[in-house]
């Protein structure tokens, strides 16, 4: 065993409370019904809970909309019902990672409601700015900049209260908190230590390449619509944002006390990982990319403009990553999350021939990887998207709003509800499928969002009882990363850079090789032979694939692992 810290061995596992159990029949998910399922976790054999939000919420953008970073949401029950969830996890040798988003707050967080006050000491907590000169504040037009928001419109608010606009780079609901006030910043850092004391073991940082802005804040290229500029590059990575890191990572403990830090950074790139998660620079443990993300989306880069996904760019992409924090650094490995459609419907082939061995498949290619694997909810049972085909099944805002903006635009709607149907974040927020019951075993009520109709055939218990399930593929995975230090530290390489179905890499460590081949199609697969193509497979040890009686060639869809000698 290496001394690496505890983290890089470690498989987490992603809750969104809202749609994971819900106890008391009210539709919603809640603390409760999170630890009445945590021998399911434990079975599965995850290390880390990472909680999406349950702070207390007027739940905007579904409770990243924070109004009391200390106390829990009545949705979702009470700090003592967070305190047995932890208890729970932590009696299973689980820890729990708590969602920190400290980029904004809610409009209805005390410290903006004084903020309000152009008097008031905490003025300074958020970012207001006056009217562009020469507008009649709240004007159209007369913003202090032309940044659209991430959710459409404008990224500032009039507020006629004082007069002013303050910045919102998500929903009005969001205001941005400042980052210069050192203020601000020893409020986050307490607030941090009390969850710490609470028994937590680390946070996963939304947003958080956000939280330094490049002053003066000035417009940027108009190239959104409504002459609105959507450019991240403008607002991510500030000048002092290595500081602010360091400064929290010193503040809170987080090296000294071996605590789990991801943080969530838009438009990172390979070398701006690296410089954050490099252990000497006494940041974070690791980041979350967008970049394999985005390559299923056209020129504008933009999520709805979506175009096929081409295996050989991502493959260029993941392989990037792998080489570039392969001494320095550390990846996480995710396909999916919260914000994201469901891998199987996105990158695999959710029919009823393919769906169980692609969601194996994508599992495999990821879990193989060097980089803490992050399973969210369902993604273990092969989990489908919606398939909602009305806008008035979403609830969304982010989704709603590009289709307001877009209608109101004169774009197609039954193109846009296409797209939507694919890309939108509700694909993964549609309830827990535990169960063939009515509302799948995730409440007795009325389930805030649809439960997918597939739950009769996809849901937990079938899995359970099922060897050859999606969750005993995703557990032995995850038991393959507990046994072999060659799967958690073994260097990577990429074979087959160009093939347009297979998805090859070696791991290797010291006198070790593991030999992974996924055929990422629904088509049979060739195994090719020969120079720079695979390594000889004779006396290959097959230590984990997706079919039966594996063949020369491989099915569609089929992985495996080898062990070559
Ligand atoms: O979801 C997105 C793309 O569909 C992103 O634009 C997303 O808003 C961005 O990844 C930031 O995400 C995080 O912060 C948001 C919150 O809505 C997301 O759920 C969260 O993961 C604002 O707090």
């Amino acid at each position: 065993m290496s001394d690496a810290p505890w983290w890089q061995s470690s498989v987490v596992y992603q809750i969104y409370p809202r749609s994971f159990a819900d106890s008391d029949g009210d539709g919603i998910g809640d603390l409760p019904g999170i630890l009445s399922r945590v021998d399911y976790l434990s079975a599965l054999g995850v290390d880390v809970v990472w909680l999406s939000p349950v702070y207390r919420s007027p739940m905007d953008d579904n409770g990243y909309d924070i109004s009391d970073y200390s106390d829990v949401d009545p949705l979702f029950g009470t700090l003592a019902d967070l305190e047995a969830v932890i208890e729970g996890l932590h009696a299973r040798g689980i820890k729990l990672v708590m969602d920190l988003v400290v980029n904004h707050t809610s409009d209805e967080h005390p410290w903006f409601q004084e903020s309000r006050d152009p008097a008031s000491p905490k003025r300074d907590w958020y970012i207001w700015r006056p009217a562009r000169e020469g507008h009649e504040p709240g004007t159209p037009g007369a913003e202090p900049t032309n940044w659209g928001s991430f959710f459409s419109g404008s990224g500032w608010q009039f507020d006629p209260k004082s007069g002013e606009y303050y910045l919102h780079l998500f929903s009005a609901k969001q205001p941005d908190l400042n980052w210069e006030n050192p203020e601000v910043r020893q409020a986050v850092y307490a607030m941090m230590r009390g969850w710490v004391e609470r028994g937590v073991d680390g946070f996963r940082m939304d947003v958080i390449n956000l939280i330094s802005k490049t002053y003066p804040l000035v417009d940027g290229p108009a190239n959104g619509p409504g002459g609105l500029c959507y450019d991240p590059s403008m607002v991510v990575e500030g000048p002092r944002l290595h500081e602010f890191l360091r400064e929290m990572n010193r503040e809170v403990g987080i090296s000294e006390r071996g605590l789990f830090t991801v943080g969530e950074m838009v438009l990172v790139d390979v070398d701006d990982a690296r410089s954050h998660t490099d252990e000497a620079a006494g940041e974070l443990g690791m980041v979350f990319t967008f970049e394999h993300m985005n390559i299923d989306s056209g020129p504008s880069g933009l999520k709805w403009d979506v175009v096929p996904l081409s295996l050989p760019a991502l493959k260029a992409n993941l392989a990037q990553w792998q080489y570039g924090l392969a001494d320095v650094g550390w990846n996480s490995l995710y396909f999916e999350n919260h914000d994201q459609p469901r891998s199987v419907s996105r990158f695999g082939d959710d029919g009823p021939e393919h769906r169980v061995a692609s969601a194996k498949t994508l599992a495999t290619t990821l879990h193989l990887l060097k980089g803490t694997p992050y399973v969210y909810q369902g993604q273990e049972l092969g989990m489908t998207n919606a398939g909602f085909a009305s806008i008035d099944q979403y609830d969304d805002l982010e989704s709603t709003r590009f289709y307001a903006e877009a209608v109101a635009g004169g774009a197609d709607p039954e193109g846009l509800l296409g797209v939507i149907a694919f890309k939108s974040r509700d694909n993964a927020r549609t309830p827990m499928q535990w169960d063939a019951s009515p509302n799948a075993g995730f409440t007795t009520g009325t389930p805030w969002l649809p439960v997918t109709a597939n739950h009769v055939e996809i849901n937990a218990e079938a899995a359970i009882a099922d060897p050859t399930s999606v969750f005993h593929h995703y557990r032995r995975l995850i038991e393959l990363r507990h046994e072999l230090e060659v799967v958690r530290q073994g260097r990577f390489a990429l074979l087959l850079p160009d093939d347009e179905q297979l998805f090859a890499y070696t791991r290797t460590l010291d006198d070790e090789v593991l030999l992974v081949v996924a055929n990422w199609s629904s088509q049979p697969a060739v195994l090719p032979s020969g120079p720079d193509t695979l390594p000889p497979l004779d006396g290959a040890e097959l230590l984990l694939g997706t079919h039966d009686d594996p063949a020369e060639h491989l099915a569609p869809w089929e992985s495996r692992l080898y062990r070559l000698v």
